[in-house]
């Protein structure tokens, strides 16, 4: 039942082109800003709220995962953060009777900006087969229903669960437990399209998956590269610690083939001279690189610093290179048979304008490389974020002050959710200490990512589909074909704050959970709690909302997923409980008032009918049906008459529900680093994780070496007459939440169905100007056969983008992403080099 992406809310025939912004964020930005809170919260509330962004005792932006500093400006917060806020904390509601007055199919025809203008969701909410309206139905019935599907299943790898980057570390960790606990490791999360290439090419050469720079390195830099990313628009507070570091004396280079406004200049709207003096020129070089040119222009500097060695030496860092690293040597070799030619042909960039970048590299006494989305999202992203490791090992540029890589995460808690446990992949260490902690053994075998869930719901495959968070069908490549997916599936089920069109597009039942979100007070267990998440730079803090949540009948993620888990594990034969009914009553939020009764939900393995959930399937795969301390026990009849469940993590759900605290306590007894948890997040502190690289040039890897690799070079072929089309986002977005339709800083003003090319582009193509076009994305598949994906109606726009490149927004061209196009090794779609024709409307 793939249905097509709707358009008709935003009226495209307006859209007007004006000349991009050299500067950005200023004033403009801050009343822009201001205005959307003001249309969603009204003044009183936005102040109230925006004054406790990112403050120490307040709650963190659900923007971007950029960290804050430690002395805190009294608005710690950029444009985009606000808009994110204001979609949060909207006075807007949406409930039982919106649901009544908007039919499905109504719903379908909107797009995700018309769906999240709607406001928050305020009940749980479900879709039986076939209806035509999602109607109310209680927290009990609806979590009774989950658990029922759940116990259907044949194999609990027919169950796949979805997070996105939003969810704190508290609620993720209690999630991955569910999951494990239910017998599989899908657990495909959002960083499967976004930093996947990082964490896989940063794991095999320094041995950890995530950056190893602080915020003050970045002020301490004496150069620092940006590439692939537009902080202007994604990471307003980057600018801040860039203008801090240039004011230091740092140099800063741009790479990028759009001339992004953020990264020229920037007025700090929180300085005199940011107002008053037209701001600071951020970029002292701007490399106006071909799409998926970078790995060529770090094998070029690398090439050119080697060439330096050799000529008068003094270049490279030998003392490093002899202590912490490994395959240098093939790694020089393969530099010296480089070919400038290729090199240049790659980058776009005439050999000379590599030169004089490697020569400010080789000056530098401390670099750092930041990157986003535009260097990992290519077919070879892994090798270009190895050749940028390789780069920054020749002069040392790991692990000491103002040097490293900074891969810069997207959502606020993306790198907390991995930290505890969201993965596909997840290592045995990781898995032997849950095993003991909870006392059951958790499946070993891998599950699906992001891609391979999607192959696995088109194929039939996927029974039941949960999301903590997100919007899987927009943000996800290959719309037509998730869609088709997804309408196989039993019953879809979305843990949402505000609506969007995974609702509409669901399994052939589904449910939409409403919860709390970051800015709401979230009181459980007759206190108010607080949650954590981790920045990009691996320090975690607290986060703790103070409105007054949209709806009495908000459960936070915490709290559904421990209901859920009571549910189909029964009480865990917490030691000294006698039946879990009494357990619960314990708690002071109603816990057990509005429970369903113990005998109609039995833990899901102890019914017979599906004994296989948690432990045929395990044992079948050759895993013990328990842990060691499991078989230790009796295991007869427990008090309340139920057979013990073996093989299920064994927690005291309701007691976590009611105190975050006891959550804490376990993550910091299963993963590494979380030491006095609780003391290190008080009252605004803040626990900075162990780093190996960048703390003690320690390496995780396999020779205990930082390592050098040979990347052989690869760059995208564009077919002639073709164009290589990136999907980028605009400035007012946050992924698939679209707060309006202008962005600003392209100049691009009133619609988002537009695509941008070169002007000389434009003409050797045979269009014009504004023509009306649609785009149409040509796949070989690997046996040769050619797939044509379509997106109709885009006006073209000259810009100011190399020739042969072109880009447009996410997610409306999520349909022209084949699916199989994925890069290699991360498995991320390449979001960032899709073969596109522009094709005339006939
Ligand atoms: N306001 C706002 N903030 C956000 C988000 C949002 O949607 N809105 N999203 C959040 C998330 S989840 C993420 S992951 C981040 C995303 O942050 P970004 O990665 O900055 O986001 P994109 O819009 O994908 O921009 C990619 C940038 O890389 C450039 N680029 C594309 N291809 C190449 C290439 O081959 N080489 C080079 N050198 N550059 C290239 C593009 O021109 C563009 O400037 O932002 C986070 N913050
Ligand atoms: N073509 C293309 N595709 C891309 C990308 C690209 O650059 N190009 N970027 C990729 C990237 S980097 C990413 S990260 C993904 C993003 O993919 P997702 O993370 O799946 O998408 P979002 O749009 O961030 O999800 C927004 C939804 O999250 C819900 N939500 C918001 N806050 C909360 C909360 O606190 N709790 C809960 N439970 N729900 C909440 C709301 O219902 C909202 O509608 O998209 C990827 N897709
Ligand atoms: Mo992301």
């Amino acid at each position: 039942m793939a249905t097509k992406p709707p358009r008709a809310d935003i009226d495209e025939t307006r859209v007007h082109v004006s000349r991009p912004k050299r500067v950005a964020v200023g004033v403009p930005a801050i009343l822009h800003a201001l205005e959307i809170a003001n249309e969603q919260m009204g003044v009183a509330r936005s102040v109230q709220t925006l004054l406790r962004v990112n403050q120490k005792d307040g709650f963190d932006c659900p923007g971007c995962a950029w960290p804050e500093e430690d002395k805190r400006h009294i608005a710690e917060f950029c444009e985009n953060g606000a808009k994110a806020v204001a979609e949060e904390a909207t006075l807007r509601r949406i409930g039982p009777d919106f649901f009544a007055a908007h039919s499905l199919g109504e719903l379908r025809g909107h797009d995700d900006w018309w769906l999240g203008q709607q406001g928050r969701l305020t009940h749980p909410m479900v879709l039986e087969e076939g209806a035509t309206h999602y109607r109310p139905i209680s927290w009990d019935d609806a979590l009774a229903l989950v658990a029922d599907e759940l116990r259907a299943l044949d194999d609990p790898d027919e169950a796949v669960f979805y997070t996105s980057g939003r969810t704190s570390n508290e609620a993720a960790f209690l999630y991955q437990l569910l999951v494990r606990g239910l017998g599989t490791n899908n657990l495909p999360d959002c960083s499967n399209m976004c930093h996947e290439s990082s964490g896989s090419a940063l794991t095999e050469t320094i041995g950890i998956g995530k950056g190893t720079v602080s915020i003050d390195d970045i002020h301490e830099a004496d150069l620092l590269i940006v590439a692939g990313q537009n902080p202007g628009t994604n990471h307003p507070r980057m600018l801040s610690a860039l203008e801090k570091a240039k004011q230091r004396g740092a140099t800063i280079i741009a790479v990028n083939p759009l001339p992004e406004a953020g990264l020229l200049r920037f007025e700090n709207p929180q300085t005199v001279r940011g107002v008053a003096f037209g701001g600071t020129k951020l970029a002292d070089q701007f490399l106006q690189i071909r799409l998926g040119g970078d790995q060529a222009l770090f094998q070029a500097i690398g090439k050119h610093l080697l060439e330096a060695e050799e000529a008068d030496g003094g270049v490279l860092d030998h003392e490093f290179l002899a202590a912490h690293t490994s395959g240098f040597e093939a790694y020089r070799q393969a530099m010296a048979d480089a070919s400038w030619r290729d090199l240049v042909t790659a980058t776009g960039l005439p050999e000379k304008s590599l030169r004089r970048v490697a020569e400010t590299v080789r000056t530098s006494k401390a670099t750092i490389v930041c990157w986003a989305m535009g260097l990992t999202q290519h077919k070879h992203s892994v090798p270009t974020l190895r050749d940028v490791v390789n780069l920054l090992l020749l002069q040392g540029n790991i692990g000491r002050a103002g040097a490293g890589v900074c891969p810069v995460r997207g959502h606020s808690n993306v790198q907390g959710d991995r930290t505890v446990g969201i993965y596909e992949k997840p290592s045995t260490a990781f898995l032997d200490a849950l095993d003991a902690e909870f006392d059951f053994a958790a499946p070993r075998e891998h599950g699906f990512d992001t891609v391979g869930a999607i192959r696995a719901m088109r194929d039939g495959r996927v029974r039941f589909f949960m999301s903590m968070g997100g919007n899987f069908v927009s943000a996800t490549p290959d719309t037509e074909v998730v869609e088709a997916g997804m309408s196989r599936v039993g019953l879809t089920v979305h843990v949402s704050t505000k609506l969007n069109r995974s609702h509409v597009v669901t399994g052939r039942r589904a449910l939409i959970l409403p919860t709390l979100g970051r800015t709401d007070r979230d009181r459980r267990g007759g206190r108010e709690q607080r949650v954590t998440v981790e920045d990009s730079m691996g320090a975690v803090h607290a986060s703790r909302g103070r409105l007054a949540p949209p709806s009495e009948e908000l459960l936070s993620e915490v709290a559904i997923v421990a209901r859920l888990s009571a549910l189909v594990f029964g009480d865990g034969a917490v030691a000294g409980m006698s039946s879990r009914g009494e357990e619960m009553s314990r708690t002071e939020d109603g816990f057990a008032a509005s429970d369903p009764p113990l005998d109609t939900s039995p833990p899901l393995v102890a019914q017979d009918a599906a004994p296989h959930v948690a432990d045929a399937t395990r044992h079948d795969r050759g895993y013990p049906e328990r842990s060691p301390r499991e078989e230790a026990r009796t295991d007869g009849p427990d008090p309340a008459g139920l057979r013990r469940p073996s093989n299920v993590p064994h927690a005291d759900w309701a007691a976590l529900e009611a105190d975050y605290a006891l959550i804490r306590a376990h993550i910091a007894r299963v993963i590494p680093g979380f030491d006095d948890y609780e003391e290190r997040i008080d009252k605004g502190r803040t626990l900075h994780l162990p780093n190996g690289p960048r703390d003690a040039r320690r390496f995780a890897t396999p020779d205990g070496k930082a390592r050098f690799t040979v990347n052989p070079l690869e760059y995208p072929r564009i077919p002639r007459g073709r164009l290589l089309l990136q999907t980028v986002r605009s400035h007012d977005q946050y992924n698939t939440t679209i707060y309006g339709k202008d962005d600003r800083y392209r100049g691009i003003h009133g619609g988002r169905r537009v695509v941008l090319v070169n002007a000389k582009d434009i003409v050797a193509l045979g269009f014009a100007e504004d023509d009306i076009v649609d785009l149409v994305s040509e796949w070989r598949r690997p046996d040769g056969t050619l797939e044509e994906r379509r997106a109709e109606e885009f006006r073209i726009v000259a810009y100011r983008t190399p020739r042969g490149n072109a880009a447009a927004y996410y997610p409306e061209t999520n349909v022209l992403v084949p699916l199989d196009s994925v890069a290699d090794v991360s498995g991320t779609p390449t979001s960032k080099s899709v073969v596109v024709r522009l094709a005339r409307r006939t």
